[in-house]
């Protein structure tokens, strides 16, 4: 399986590793929540697997079992972050805003979204 040791210079490997901290809400066995560096919204956290895959579509070919706690988790963020609606988003290539390439959950909420987003 992908793993840190095939991204070494991967961000949120590093946050994985403990190397990088990190203000981390929730933990499992796959899957790791943690605030984002650089809130769009009262709530913004990030929910990503420990391994590394790249985005959201290889996620779901190569792990869909992690791809369906990733969700759980967002959706758990969300009812303990007492929201009664949020965003969920996957940014998926550099043109629809994904920076870092190791695949995220952005869970977006505490305010009111417009549609469609920029
Ligand atoms: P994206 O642009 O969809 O790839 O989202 C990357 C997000 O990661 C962006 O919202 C900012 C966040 N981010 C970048 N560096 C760090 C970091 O070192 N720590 C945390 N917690 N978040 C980070």
């Amino acid at each position: 399986m992908p793993g840190v040791d095939d991204a070494p210079d991967c961000l949120f490997c590093r946050v994985v590793a403990g190397q990088v901290p990190a203000t981390i809400l929730r933990s499992s066995d796959r899957v790791l929540a943690f605030r984002d560096v650089n809130p769009q919204a009262p709530t913004h956290v990030l929910v990503i697997p420990r391994e590394h895959h790249p985005d959201v579509g290889r996620l779901a070919a190569e792990d869909p079992d992690t791809l369906a706690e990733l969700v759980r988790e967002a959706a758990q963020i969300a009812a303990d972050e007492q929201l009664d609606a949020f965003r969920l988003v996957f940014n998926t290539g550099s043109d629809a805003g994904q920076s870092v390439f190791h695949v995220h959950a952005h869970v977006l909420g505490g305010r009111a979204m417009r549609w469609p987003p920029g």
